[in-house]
């Protein structure tokens, strides 16, 4: 796993660089938002549960014939399955926040997840949607000047994924 100053420190001690002017820009830029980051992780924290209903309730409201016979959400295993997925989209989208880096979605979610998904036949363009409420539940409780933050990680899931 990497994260913002990992991946920075890695790049420049590769050709035995010190850190110049660039490098610098590139950890202000991280340490300027890393309260910020901090914050909105706590924020999930505390309402991890609400999110993931909240995100689930509007996907299913969105598309109800997932969850009628022949849906990929039908069943209660099924549909445990997917708001678990959901959990866990949350809960990866939370470390890379924090990192300022998406390289623990890569190794951790992205990696053959497109596989799995088409063998179990789980339909890959509701599951971005499922993503998309995520992310837009969350952003309803950020303040504007934030939500970029956010969108970075959900982003590079959805496309990883499409
Ligand atoms: C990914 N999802 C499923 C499986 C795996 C994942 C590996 C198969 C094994 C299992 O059921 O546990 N696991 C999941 C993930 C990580 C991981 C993201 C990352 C760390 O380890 N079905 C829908 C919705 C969508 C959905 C659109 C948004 O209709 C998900 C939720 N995922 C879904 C479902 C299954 C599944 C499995 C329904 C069960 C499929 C089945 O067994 O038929």
């Amino acid at each position: 796993m990497q994260d913002a100053i990992t991946n920075i420190v890695n790049r420049y001690d590769l050709t035995g660089r010190y850190l110049d002017p660039k490098a610098i820009s590139e950890l202000t830029t991280y340490f300027d938002t890393g309260l910020t980051r901090i914050i909105i992780a706590e924020l999930i924290n505390r309402n991890a549960a609400n999110i993931v209903q909240d995100a689930a309730k509007k996907l299913y409201a969105e598309q109800p014939e997932l969850l009628r016979p022949g849906g990929n959400s039908y069943t209660t295993r099924r549909y445990a399955a997917c708001l678990r997925d959901i959990e866990y989209y949350l809960r990866y989208a939370s470390y890379a926040l924090v990192a300022g880096n998406n390289n623990i979605l890569e190794e951790r979610v992205l990696d053959g997840l497109k596989d799995t998904y088409n063998s179990l036949q789980v339909p890959i363009a509701p599951t971005v949607r499922a993503i998309n409420c995520l992310k837009e539940v969350i952003l309803e409780q950020l303040d504007p000047i934030d939500q970029f933050l956010i969108e970075e990680p959900f982003k590079y899931i959805t496309e990883g994924l499409s």
